[in-house]
Protein backbone atom coordinates (compact mmCIF):
# COMPACT_ATOMS: atom_id res chain seq x y z
CA UNK A 1 0.00 0.00 0.00
CA UNK A 2 1.31 3.39 -0.91
CA UNK A 3 -0.12 6.75 -0.31
CA UNK A 4 1.61 10.37 -0.77
CA UNK A 5 1.96 12.27 1.89
CA UNK A 6 2.47 16.10 1.24
CA UNK A 7 5.47 16.05 -1.03
CA UNK A 8 6.80 12.44 -0.15
CA UNK A 9 5.29 8.54 0.10
CA UNK A 10 5.00 6.51 2.57
CA UNK A 11 4.68 2.71 1.85
CA UNK A 12 3.39 -0.29 3.88
CA UNK A 13 4.73 -3.55 2.92
CA UNK A 14 5.21 -7.31 3.93
CA UNK A 15 9.19 -8.04 4.13
CA UNK A 16 12.52 -8.57 5.48
CA UNK A 17 13.78 -5.10 5.70
CA UNK A 18 17.42 -6.89 6.22
CA UNK A 19 16.86 -6.63 2.03
CA UNK A 20 15.77 -3.47 1.40
CA UNK A 21 17.12 -0.49 -0.93
CA UNK A 22 16.42 2.61 0.98
CA UNK A 23 19.40 4.87 2.28
CA UNK A 24 18.66 4.10 5.52
CA UNK A 25 16.84 1.22 7.53
CA UNK A 26 15.78 1.36 11.02
CA UNK A 27 16.53 -1.50 13.60
CA UNK A 28 14.65 -1.99 16.99
CA UNK A 29 17.62 -2.13 19.13
CA UNK A 30 17.62 -2.19 23.72
CA UNK A 31 19.53 0.48 25.12
CA UNK A 32 22.91 -0.98 25.56
CA UNK A 33 22.67 -1.39 22.17
CA UNK A 34 24.32 -5.06 22.56
CA UNK A 35 22.59 -6.55 19.49
CA UNK A 36 19.49 -9.50 20.61
CA UNK A 37 16.99 -11.43 18.91
CA UNK A 38 13.94 -10.25 16.65
CA UNK A 39 14.92 -7.52 13.58
CA UNK A 40 18.31 -6.64 15.55
CA UNK A 41 19.57 -10.38 14.95
CA UNK A 42 18.47 -10.10 11.67
CA UNK A 43 20.19 -6.93 10.56
CA UNK A 44 23.50 -7.72 12.64
CA UNK A 45 23.60 -11.09 10.91
CA UNK A 46 23.02 -9.53 7.38
CA UNK A 47 25.06 -6.66 8.19
CA UNK A 48 27.93 -8.37 9.25
CA UNK A 49 30.44 -7.30 12.08
CA UNK A 50 31.22 -3.56 11.17
CA UNK A 51 27.53 -2.59 12.17
CA UNK A 52 28.15 -3.98 15.83
CA UNK A 53 32.01 -2.66 15.99
CA UNK A 54 30.89 0.74 15.20
CA UNK A 55 28.45 0.90 18.16
CA UNK A 56 30.80 0.10 20.08
CA UNK A 57 33.15 2.55 18.85
CA UNK A 58 30.92 5.16 19.25
CA UNK A 59 28.37 4.91 21.48
CA UNK A 60 27.72 3.82 25.64
CA UNK A 61 24.30 2.70 24.62
CA UNK A 62 21.16 4.84 23.85
CA UNK A 63 18.37 6.34 26.02
CA UNK A 64 14.92 4.64 25.18
CA UNK A 65 12.86 6.89 22.80
CA UNK A 66 15.72 7.76 20.72
CA UNK A 67 18.42 6.32 18.33
CA UNK A 68 21.68 6.45 16.82
CA UNK A 69 23.11 6.21 13.41
CA UNK A 70 26.06 2.96 11.81
CA UNK A 71 27.02 2.65 8.48
CA UNK A 72 25.08 -0.68 6.81
CA UNK A 73 28.23 -2.66 6.64
CA UNK A 74 26.89 -5.82 3.73
CA UNK A 75 23.19 -3.93 3.71
CA UNK A 76 22.34 -2.82 0.70
CA UNK A 77 20.89 0.53 2.99
CA UNK A 78 24.46 2.62 3.34
CA UNK A 79 23.31 3.37 7.13
CA UNK A 80 21.34 1.77 9.90
CA UNK A 81 19.80 3.71 12.36
CA UNK A 82 19.12 1.70 15.70
CA UNK A 83 15.88 2.93 17.82
CA UNK A 84 15.09 1.65 21.18
CA UNK A 85 11.58 1.92 21.60
CA UNK A 86 9.75 1.32 25.40
CA UNK A 87 9.02 -2.28 26.44
CA UNK A 88 5.23 -1.69 27.03
CA UNK A 89 3.91 -0.95 30.27
CA UNK A 90 0.94 -0.10 29.77
CA UNK A 91 1.67 3.77 30.73
CA UNK A 92 1.03 6.81 28.74
CA UNK A 93 4.87 7.20 28.60
CA UNK A 94 4.61 4.25 26.54
CA UNK A 95 3.57 6.43 23.30
CA UNK A 96 5.48 9.58 23.90
CA UNK A 97 8.45 7.12 23.79
CA UNK A 98 7.61 5.28 21.24
CA UNK A 99 6.94 8.47 18.85
CA UNK A 100 10.24 9.77 19.97
CA UNK A 101 12.16 6.74 18.94
CA UNK A 102 10.68 7.03 15.33
CA UNK A 103 11.08 11.15 15.21
CA UNK A 104 14.73 11.02 16.23
CA UNK A 105 15.52 8.59 13.53
CA UNK A 106 13.87 10.88 10.82
CA UNK A 107 15.75 13.58 12.77
CA UNK A 108 19.09 11.41 11.95
CA UNK A 109 18.29 11.46 8.00
CA UNK A 110 17.41 15.27 7.84
CA UNK A 111 20.90 15.75 9.33
CA UNK A 112 22.62 13.18 7.02
CA UNK A 113 20.86 13.85 3.95
CA UNK A 114 19.32 10.45 3.95
CA UNK A 115 16.14 10.72 2.12
CA UNK A 116 14.81 7.26 1.62
CA UNK A 117 13.95 5.09 5.32
CA UNK A 118 12.59 1.53 5.86
CA UNK A 119 11.10 1.02 9.11
CA UNK A 120 10.68 -2.39 11.06
CA UNK A 121 7.59 -1.96 14.00
CA UNK A 122 9.37 -1.46 16.50
CA UNK A 123 8.43 -2.47 19.99
CA UNK A 124 5.99 -5.23 18.70
CA UNK A 125 7.90 -7.86 19.29
CA UNK A 126 9.68 -9.17 22.37
CA UNK A 127 9.06 -5.52 23.71
CA UNK A 128 5.20 -6.21 23.55
CA UNK A 129 3.46 -3.16 22.33
CA UNK A 130 -0.18 -3.69 21.23
CA UNK A 131 0.36 -3.17 17.44
CA UNK A 132 -2.93 -1.55 16.88
CA UNK A 133 -1.57 1.16 19.04
CA UNK A 134 1.89 1.09 17.86
CA UNK A 135 1.03 1.29 14.20
CA UNK A 136 -1.12 4.49 14.87
CA UNK A 137 1.98 6.08 16.49
CA UNK A 138 4.65 4.98 14.07
CA UNK A 139 2.98 6.09 11.53
CA UNK A 140 0.94 10.01 13.19
CA UNK A 141 4.64 10.34 13.71
CA UNK A 142 5.43 10.24 10.08
CA UNK A 143 2.97 12.15 8.94
CA UNK A 144 3.64 14.59 11.35
CA UNK A 145 7.51 15.04 10.19
CA UNK A 146 6.96 14.69 6.65
CA UNK A 147 4.80 17.62 7.04
CA UNK A 148 7.53 20.08 7.35
CA UNK A 149 10.27 17.69 5.93
CA UNK A 150 10.10 17.51 2.34
CA UNK A 151 13.52 16.27 2.08
CA UNK A 152 12.74 12.81 3.29
CA UNK A 153 11.57 11.17 -0.08
CA UNK A 154 10.20 7.88 0.64
CA UNK A 155 9.67 5.83 4.22
CA UNK A 156 8.58 2.88 3.61
CA UNK A 157 7.25 0.30 6.74
CA UNK A 158 8.66 -3.42 6.26
CA UNK A 159 6.08 -5.90 8.55
CA UNK A 160 7.78 -9.20 8.88
CA UNK A 161 4.70 -11.14 9.50
CA UNK A 162 1.05 -10.87 8.10
CA UNK A 163 -0.86 -9.77 11.42
CA UNK A 164 1.62 -6.86 11.91
CA UNK A 165 1.47 -5.65 8.08
CA UNK A 166 -2.36 -5.68 7.95
CA UNK A 167 -2.47 -3.36 11.25
CA UNK A 168 -0.40 -0.74 9.82
CA UNK A 169 -2.40 -0.60 6.47
CA UNK A 170 -5.80 -0.74 8.38
CA UNK A 171 -4.11 2.29 10.24
CA UNK A 172 -3.00 3.71 7.33
CA UNK A 173 -6.00 3.99 5.76
CA UNK A 174 -7.96 5.40 8.17
CA UNK A 175 -5.13 8.24 8.80
CA UNK A 176 -4.78 8.58 4.92
CA UNK A 177 -8.46 10.08 5.17
CA UNK A 178 -7.34 12.81 7.57
CA UNK A 179 -4.64 14.33 5.15
N1 LIG B 1 12.37 -7.58 8.93
C1 LIG B 1 11.33 -6.84 9.39
N2 LIG B 1 10.76 -7.04 10.60
C2 LIG B 1 11.26 -8.05 11.36
C3 LIG B 1 12.34 -8.87 10.96
C4 LIG B 1 12.91 -8.60 9.68
N3 LIG B 1 13.93 -9.32 9.20
N4 LIG B 1 12.57 -9.78 11.96
C5 LIG B 1 11.67 -9.54 12.93
N5 LIG B 1 10.86 -8.51 12.57
P1 LIG B 1 11.54 -7.25 17.85
P2 LIG B 1 11.19 -5.05 19.80
C6 LIG B 1 9.73 -7.89 13.29
O1 LIG B 1 11.27 -8.25 18.91
O2 LIG B 1 9.85 -5.51 20.19
C7 LIG B 1 15.81 -7.46 20.36
O3 LIG B 1 16.36 -8.53 21.07
C8 LIG B 1 9.04 -8.68 14.36
O4 LIG B 1 8.19 -9.66 13.78
O5 LIG B 1 12.65 -7.49 16.90
O6 LIG B 1 11.42 -3.57 19.57
C9 LIG B 1 16.52 -6.14 20.63
O7 LIG B 1 17.90 -6.33 20.86
C10 LIG B 1 8.25 -7.58 15.07
O8 LIG B 1 7.05 -7.29 14.33
O9 LIG B 1 11.79 -5.75 18.48
C11 LIG B 1 15.81 -5.63 21.84
O10 LIG B 1 16.35 -6.19 23.03
C12 LIG B 1 9.18 -6.36 14.95
O11 LIG B 1 10.17 -6.74 13.99
C13 LIG B 1 14.39 -6.11 21.65
O12 LIG B 1 14.46 -7.25 20.81
C14 LIG B 1 9.87 -5.96 16.23
O13 LIG B 1 10.16 -7.09 17.03
C15 LIG B 1 13.53 -5.08 20.96
O14 LIG B 1 12.19 -5.53 20.93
Amino acid sequence: MKENVYQSVLEVVQGDITQQDTEAIGNAANSRLAGGGGVDGAIHRAGGPAIMAELKAKYKGCPTGSAVITGGGNLKAKYVLHAVGPIYSGSQKDADLLSSAYRTCLELCTQHNISSIAFPSISTGVYGYPVEEASRIALKTVIDYLKDHPEIKLVRFVLFDSKTFKAYEEALKKLAKTL
